[in-house]
């Protein structure tokens, strides 16, 4: 194994720290026992839950404006999985990488299978993309892919989809992502319900590719790049696609994608009742943006969110959601913005592990409104972080892992060894 953080950094940072980690675990642990509910099995279920880091976010992204890049940021796929195994290093609940193409593409896929096991990392869903034009190709994406009007556009952009799938089957992925920004500008500009059934047409092609243990998850996005209308705007359309192609077709819900103020966590509610609930990507957002770091803005919903999904989980049924990170990070090094956001989605789930359950069915059907408000916000008002650091400490990685990090002075010994990044290009978002 790649050790691209020394284990004896890890050690000495925790000596520092582990002292008072027991005492403040041991302290939140009998604050949840007067309330009835066990510390350990909470740290337990921590512990077996992952969320995937998506391989373009650990470079710096950029706005539509200009891209601020960072020495020492990663330049290519074997680069960034170095800094996708530093996250998990650290923050151990990052296994997996979502790679994403053509960014992503290489000329061995068994090179760089072995580079990610080498790291102790492995892949998940792939992410097609056909809302940019590649130098090589014959059709431009101008205006749109999968639900192009033109025949030969919509066939480009099946079989970048099957190739997608095929290096997914070879980096051992169960899943492709499809994000389609096809929409319009202007009234009048598409067909909208032509535009609809093109998509379903396409996508029928793509999910007759799908090996039998894959999953086809579709990506909802209210607006942007298209401004006045998007194929694919919300779980509603979303759910009935995933429901005119099969059972292996399944809502993808990206946190920064609905309308301000939708509730996100009825939404989850629904598509899991439905059995359609493919995965997240998380991020946050304040505005209409997709980008900021899970939790940073409002982290209330996410454990909201996190609420439901214990609940579905609860119910039984179809019910195996993958979770990604999704963010582009312009003013932060990606490497600190990732092991901070998948924190915060670990910590919104702890905190939903640890509303009293029993307590909150009663008081629903009794309509003891301001006792179930309260039992839930009690919730989320606990801090949950002792259980993460420990979590984390258990599993090998760093009681603090920015500290660590910091410490480890990986981005300075990085910038000495990699290319420099481009600078003039706006980024993605
Ligand atoms: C989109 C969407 C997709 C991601 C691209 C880069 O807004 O979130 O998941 O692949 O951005
Ligand atoms: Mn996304
Ligand atoms: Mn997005």
């Amino acid at each position: 194994m790649e050790e691209v953080i020394p284990r004896e950094l890890i050690e000495e940072e925790n000596a520092d720290r582990i002292d008072a980690l027991e005492e403040e675990y041991e302290g939140l642990g009998r604050s949840l026992s007067r309330r009835g509910l066990r510390i350990d099995p909470i740290k337990e279920k921590l512990k077996s839950f992952a969320v995937a880091v998506p391989s373009w976010g650990v470079g710096t992204g950029g706005t539509r404006f200009a891209r601020f890049p960072l020495a020492g940021e990663p330049t290519s796929i074997f680069e960034k999985l170095e800094d996708c195994a530093v996250i998990q290093a650290l923050g151990r609940n990052t296994p997996t990488v979502s790679p994403h193409f053509p960014w992503d593409k290489v000329t061995d896929y068994a090179a760089l299978t072995e580079k990610a096991d080498s790291l102790g990392l492995k892949f998940d869903a792939v992410n097609s993309n056909t809302f940019q034009d590649q130098p090589d190709q014959a059709h431009s994406y101008k205006h749109g892919s999968l639900t192009h009007a033109d025949k030969g556009v919509r066939a480009q952009a099946i079989a970048h989809n099957l190739e997608c799938i095929a290096i997914g089957r070879k980096l051992g992925s169960k899943a492709i992502t499809v994000w389609i920004a096809d929409g319009s500008n202007f009234p009048g500009q598409s067909d909208l319900t032509g535009a609809l059934d093109r998509y379903l047409e396409s996508m029928a092609e793509i999910y007759a590719a799908l090996p039998a243990d894959w999953r086809l998850f579709i990506e909802h996005k209210l607006y942007e790049p298209a401004f006045y209308s998007t194929v694919i705007s919300d779980w509603g359309t979303s759910i009935l696609c995933a429901q005119a192609l099969g059972d292996k077709a399944q809502c993808l819900v990206d946190l920064g994608h609905h309308a301000p103020n939708v509730n996100i966590e009825q939404i989850v509610a629904r598509l899991a009742r439905f059995g359609k609930l493919g995965g997240f990507h998380f991020n946050d957002s304040k505005y209409g943006d997709d980008d900021l770091d899970s939790g940073s803005i409002n982290p209330h919903q996410l454990f909201l969110v996190f609420n439901e999904l214990i609940e579905a989980e609860r119910r039984g049924g179809n019910f195996d959601p993958a979770y990604m990170l999704d963010q582009s990070h312009n003013v932060t090094d990606p490497i600190e913005s990732l092991i901070n956001s998948a924190a915060a989605v670990a910590a919104a789930q702890a905190r939903a592990l640890s509303v009293d359950r029993a307590a909150l069915a009663e008081y629903q059907t009794k309509n003891d409104v301001l006792m179930a408000f309260n039992t839930v916000r009690r919730a989320y008002d606990t801090d949950v972080s002792p259980i993460l650091a420990m979590a984390r400490y258990e599993l090998g990685g760093a009681i603090d892992p920015i500290a660590a990090y910091r410490a480890s002075g990986w981005r300075a010994r990085k910038a000495q060894t990699r290319d420099a990044p481009a600078t003039a290009s706006a980024g993605i978002v």
